[in-house]
């Protein structure tokens, strides 16, 4: 088995009762193999980035200890996805049940066709920004840009925290 390394994953939903969809993917996360959640940010609520005829997203962060390797991790994620109901129809950056994005992986960067990392919106998107700090503070290294407190935030999206 591999070193646990930790890493941060970002949640997003707009649709189907959001608060609901994260508090269960958080159990989901929970709940992999080879991984414990050891860190999650509050509950934000955010406007759309992206067309603005869709609803409120709910954001929210997770830190996990995996052993898993990233792309397992993605599928795993991935695997929750579908399990909430998720529905790739193709539509760029259309209202979503759940989103999970692998965030940041340890200091591991990578360029794969599936997997980039870090993730390449973290550093210009509040509602990542912004719970990511929470879960793992301003010193964490974010692989390329120095540490996270050292990142400007956007104030973009109208975040509101909508509980602890
Ligand atoms: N907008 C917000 N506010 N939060 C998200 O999680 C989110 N996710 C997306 C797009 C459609 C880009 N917009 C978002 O995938």
């Amino acid at each position: 088995m591999r070193a646990p390394v930790a890493a941060c994953i970002g949640l997003g939903s707009n649709l189907a009762d959001p608060v609901a969809q994260v508090r269960q993917a958080f159990a989901a996360l929970a709940r992999l193999l080879d991984t414990r959640l050891i860190g999650r940010s509050s509950l934000w609520r955010s406007t759309p980035m992206g067309p603005a005829d869709q609803p409120d997203y709910v954001n929210a962060v997770a830190m996990l200890e995996t052993g898993l390797a990233p792309l397992d991790l993605l599928d795993a994620l991935q695997a929750i996805e579908q399990e909430q109901g998720r529905v790739r129809d193709g539509t760029r950056w259309g209202p979503r049940t759940l989103d999970l994005d692998l965030l940041l992986y340890g200091e591991t960067t990578m360029n794969d066709a599936r997997l980039t990392i870090p993730h390449p919106g973290l550093c210009e998107r509040d509602f990542v920004l912004v719970p990511l700090l929470e879960v793992a503070g301003p010193e964490w290294p974010v692989p390329g840009h120095g540490r996270l407190g050292e990142l400007p935030v956007p104030a973009a999206h109208g975040l509101e925290r909508i509980d602890a």
